[in-house]
């Protein structure tokens, strides 16, 4: 169960957690159209901070413009919001959940004069694949699924409607006693989880997938800043199912998942089938950014 905070910000105003309702007709609801984030606040040395919460409110509004979905506050407000969300709830550490959505109005497709809402809740979310999944890496399934091709929902707006994709593939892994799933594009190559970018480590350097089939994630982007400024020669590139099977390491990296280690996919152990050295580095140098133990970057960080 989702762990309660107080209150939800809607359209302006905190609303108590319990009421913070929408009418059964509300249009995302039936057809999908909605843009949402994903944002972590940690709590930093004398008080919390915020994790690149202007690139994800960029983000959010990107996706509203992919969709053409007008949000009615500005960024500002947006960002504004997000940090008296978690404030009035006081929390220390929470992930944050800012979805813009088509409201109650006209059904069908096309609508014009539905209300565009904004709601931004926050709660404390611990690991997402587990805590023995980030210390001693998961075991992963290739799906069945495809990731949807590029022209077919936008992979660069974080959009409601993707995730059918992303559930599919999960519930799959799951049933089959994997912990998560990781996706193909249409052609055939690695493209992403369904929550998580995806990088493998060949011969010490790192590689990614190219912003295709995937995401464009803020993690990713993070990832590949600090293994730039560790030394680590990174790739974009696209690779197939078969390069990973033999990669020595293997890891996702997202805002819920952080950086959390693969050690088997379809049933190969990688590597040592334990998180390796160059995983871990980019794991404890992921932590000391977003704790704000190191000091290479305080743009990324917004005190609360
Ligand atoms: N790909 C997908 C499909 C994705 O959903 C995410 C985030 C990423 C990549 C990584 O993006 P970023 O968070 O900017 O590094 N997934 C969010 C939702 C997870 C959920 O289950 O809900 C997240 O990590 O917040």
């Amino acid at each position: 169960m989702i762990q309660a905070a107080s209150s939800i910000w809607m359209d302006g105003d905190f609303v108590p957690w319990q009421e913070a309702q929408v009418h059964v007709l509300t249009h995302t609801l039936h057809y999908g159209l909605g843009v949402f984030e994903g944002i972590r606040c940690y709590q930093i040395d004398g008080g919390s901070a915020v994790f690149r919460l202007e690139e994800h409110v960029d983000r959010l509004f990107a996706s509203a413009h992919i969709m053409q979905m007008t949000i009615p506050f500005s960024r500002e407000e947006t960002a504004a919001a997000i940090l008296e969300t978690i404030r009035v709830n006081s929390l220390k550490e929470c992930y944050i959940r800012p979805i813009a959505f088509i409201g109650y109005g006209d059904m069908g497709l096309y609508v014009q004069d539905n209300p565009i809402h904004l709601v931004i809740a926050a709660w404390p979310w611990g690991t997402y694949l587990g805590e023995e999944g980030l210390r001693r890496g998961i075991r992963v399934m290739v799906s069945s699924f495809t990731r949807s091709h590029v022209n077919t929902i936008m992979t660069k707006a974080k959009a409601c409607g993707a995730y059918i994709n992303s559930q599919l593939a999960k519930r799959e892994a799951v049933l089959h006693g994997y912990n998560e799933a990781l996706l193909l594009d249409s052609e055939g190559y690695v493209s992403e989880g369904p929550g998580e970018n995806i990088f493998i480590v060949r011969n010490g350097g790192l590689k990614t997938t190219p912003l295709t089939s995937i995401l464009e994630g803020i993690t990713r982007d993070s990832v590949m800043t600090l293994a730039g400024e560790a030394g680590i020669e990174i790739r974009e590139e696209r690779f197939t199912r078969d390069e990973l099977y033999v990669s020595d390491e293997a890891f996702f990296v997202g805002t819920a998942a952080e950086v959390t280690p693969i050690r088997e996919i379809d049933g190969r152990v990688i590597g040592a089938g334990e998180p390796g050295p160059v995983t871990r580095r980019i794991q404890s140098n992921y932590f000391d950014a977003v704790h704000g133990k190191s000091s290479d970057h305080p743009a990324w960080l917004t005190a609360l």
